[in-house]
């Protein structure tokens, strides 16, 4: 089976640390000259449910009410078995992307760069025009569709990027990335004691920090849903279904910490994150299909999901408990 190589990829380093290859189409959407032209119906999201970066622009996407302004195509869980790490459109008729008529990710990475080293990743951003991915910035991409993307928002659409707030959640999105976003990852993919070691103790200091700040307030940055949570939420779904075990972060799992479950529960409710989460995926393809360390493909039963039904009871923690975002 075709696995991540990120040691060929270059992203482990002497000492065992896996340091993230940085993107490669990174122009960003705009209205100056060289960006990319912000224009309904131009281009196509390719995500893979599985996917923390993938989710959060399809949350974010679903929240603003882009869904008839930016097309999406969804990528298999499992991947194919070619002999190279790839996504595929096994889900779709005739394996084929029905709008792109692909059956890869790598043929929309090809078109825009023959050339291209890199893992072929989701979330891609595919201009209709060339079939070609122009964009795949999955740290940014959420931050377009919130300012760059703006004309083409929903009536009432919540307000997620707050000018008066960027700073503070630009600060705080810095550290949910570098220790919990991808601090599970370091954990995971690390190849020496030393480098997991420090990467799980990154990761749960950090839950530390949170779980604290979510003890006084129903979200981040206070009453109201922003931008940070939908980053903190996608690591969070997927921790106890499959980093736990799979990365192998299991001092505690999510809901031993009161404030980060009932957190999190709280914006699984909400139809663009619970919606958009399919636990399903998750764990067939960390356990099936992204880790190396499961050679009988023994799919893991648990844990029991239907608790991720249960309320939240975070109300008294707002000034405004009857609503959970800010509208522009
Ligand atoms: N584009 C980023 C983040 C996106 C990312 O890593 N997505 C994963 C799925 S969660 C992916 O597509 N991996 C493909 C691979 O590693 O071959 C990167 O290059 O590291």
């Amino acid at each position: 089976m075709a696995v991540v190589d990120h040691v060929t990829n270059g992203e482990i380093q002497n000492t065992g640390k896996f340091e993230r290859q940085p993107n490669h189409f990174v122009t960003p959407f705009g209205e100056k000259e060289g960006d990319l032209a912000v224009e309904a119906g131009r281009y196509r999201l390719l995500w893979a449910p599985v996917c923390p970066w993938a989710n959060r622009s399809i949350i974010v996407r679903q929240l603003l009410g882009l869904e008839d302004v930016i097309s999406v195509g969804t990528l298999d869980p499992i991947r194919p078995d070619v002999p190279w790490s790839d996504w595929s459109f096994t889900l779709d008729e005739d394996d084929r992307d029905p709008v792109l008529g692909i059956k890869l990710l790598s043929e929309a990475y090809k078109k825009a760069d023959p050339d291209y080293q890199g893992r072929y990743t989701v979330p891609a951003l595919v201009d209709l025009q060339t079939g070609a991915v122009v964009n795949n910035d999955y740290f940014n991409l959420t931050l377009y569709f919130e300012t760059a993307w703006k004309k083409f928002h929903k009536a009432h659409a919540p307000e997620l990027y707050p000018e008066e707030l960027r700073k503070d959640i630009d600060e705080l999105n810095a550290f949910i990335f570098h220790d919990v976003n991808n601090g599970v990852y370091k954990a995971g993919f690390a190849t020496s004691q030393e480098a997991y070691s420090e990467a799980y103790n990154l990761v749960f200091d950090a839950f530390d920090v949170l779980e604290e700040r979510l003890s006084k307030q129903r979200f981040l940055f206070g009453d109201y849903i922003t931008e940070s949570d939908v980053r903190l939420y996608v690591t969070l779904a997927r921790f106890d279904v499959a980093y736990f075990n799979g990365f192998r972060v299991n001092k505690k799992m999510l809901k031993d910490y009161p404030n980060l479950w009932g957190y999190a529960r709280d914006l699984y409710a909400e139809e663009a994150f619970g919606g958009n989460t399919n636990f399903d995926a998750i764990k067939r393809h960390y356990h099936l299909c992204c880790l190396k360390t499961n050679p009988f493909d023994i799919l893991p039963l648990g844990p029991d999901l239907s608790i991720w039904k249960e309320k939240a009871n975070r109300e008294h923690l707002s000034k405004d408990p009857e609503h959970k975002y800010r509208y522009e």
